[in-house]
């Protein structure tokens, strides 16, 4: 089993990354698991106060439930994923059954930044992108499909996003073995993954 964690800040590309990855690999081979299923339940929060949450302070999210998750599948035995919402900001009641396979990919952005799951990765993958580049595909990407506005978006790069990302997730580039740079995307560094994962298949 190989297990590959890639992380970067938001909007760096990394679900893309993934994504190209993934694309060209036998069927069945691989799994994915997004740090984003793992939003800590905020079920006995009302709408007003969740919005309210950091989500980009490593005490958002459930990383105990990722640890016993990853080493669950280390074991060979499936378990079930939360499923989350970001329209709700809330992890849904629906769970989706993951099972063991013969490459993981664990992605998100703090992902690099817990020693123990740091660990349990065989890759650590950093994905860059300039901020600027960042803060305009975030923008594109929340009004077009997680229901927000401009001023909304701002607001929270502002806020959040910018400090956490300097605090937290520019850090953890140093524990990466591979840095995509990814302004543009970048096929070549994308190739030299999917290189080590389809040895890793034969
Ligand atoms: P990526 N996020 C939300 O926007 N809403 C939520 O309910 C939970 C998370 C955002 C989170 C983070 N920050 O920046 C981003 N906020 O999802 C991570 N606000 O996703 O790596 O794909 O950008
Ligand atoms: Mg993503």
């Amino acid at each position: 089993m190989l297990i590959i964690g890639i992380g970067g800040g938001t909007g760096s590309g990394k679900t893309t990354v993934v994504q190209q990855i993934v694309e060209q690999l036998p069927e069945g081979e691989v799994c994915v698991i997004s740090q984003d299923s793992y939003y800590k339940d905020t079920s006995h929060l009302p709408y007003e106060d969740r919005v309210k949450i950091n989500f980009d302070h490593p005490n958002s999210i459930d990383f105990a439930l990722l640890v016993q998750h990853l080493e669950e599948l280390r074991k060979g035995q499936s378990f079930e994923q939360p499923v989350y919402s970001f329209v709700e900001h809330n992890r849904t009641k629906e769970t989706v059954t993951t099972h063991p396979k013969k490459v993981i990919i664990v992605e998100g952005i703090l992902i690099l930044t817990h020693p123990e799951i740091r660990e349990l990765f065989d890759i650590k993958v950093f994905v860059h992108a300039d901020s600027d580049e960042r803060l305009i595909r975030r923008l594109k990407r929340d009004i077009a499909e997680r229901g927000r506005d401009l001023d909304e978006v701002l607001t929270r790069y502002q806020g959040t996003l910018k400090p956490m990302h300097l605090q937290f997730i520019e850090p953890s580039k140093e524990f990466a073995d591979i840095i995509i740079p990814n302004n543009r995307y970048n096929t070549v560094a994308v190739d030299v993954i999917r290189k080590i994962v389809q040895q890793k298949l034969v």
